[in-house]
């Protein structure tokens, strides 16, 4: 049985655009992931913590026959192959962050893992890239896609040329 998840990539440090491209390749060659679907890119404002460098930000699809927590756990693989290292900041700068935003229409709340991800609705950087490819997707709980992009302001995040 496959599922398809929806991802949210992100990152500020060096190189985000080519590392983005990486992790989605590497996350594609995966036993049991397909990427479906991607995004634009985007240049997006720091959110949370402002006193850091703006950020990229972008949005797969991917068609998985694995669970959730061990999607999480590929998910998190990835975030250190690519050099992420988790000092305990929140919100703080990071080379790549992978979130697991949506599990079919599964709804999660553990320890280890809240799908569908709680702060979509607040954040158009994770609704712009979203909307590219899941424009109708009802997210359990929060609402429609593209209904939710046009209660936030995107004003800031322009796709990348
Ligand atoms: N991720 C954060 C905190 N703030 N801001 C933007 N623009 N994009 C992000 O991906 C982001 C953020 C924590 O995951
Ligand atoms: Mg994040
Ligand atoms: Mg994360």
């Amino acid at each position: 049985m496959s599922v398809t998840a929806l991802i949210g990539l992100g990152g500020n440090l060096g190189d985000v655009r080519s590392r983005l491209d990486a992790a989605i390749g590497t996350l594609g060659s995966l036993p049991g992931i397909e990427v479906t679907s991607c995004s634009r890119f985007y240049r997006t404002p720091p959110w949370g913590n402002l006193e850091q460098p703006d950020f990229v930000n972008a949005a797969i699809a991917v068609e998985t026959s694995l669970s959730a927590h061990a999607l999480l756990d590929a998910l998190l693989a990835t975030e250190r192959a690519f050099g992420r290292v988790r000092d305990g900041e929140r919100w703080g700068p990071r080379t790549l962050d992978l979130d697991l935003l949506a599990y079919g229409d599964a709804v999660i709340d553990d320890e280890r893992l809240a799908v569908p991800h709680p702060r979509i609705a607040e954040r158009a950087f994770v609704l712009l890239p979203l909307a590219d490819i899941a424009p109708d997707t009802v997210l359990p709980g929060q609402g429609r896609v593209a209904d939710l992009l046009t209660a936030v302001d995107a004003a800031e995040c322009f796709p990348l040329a």
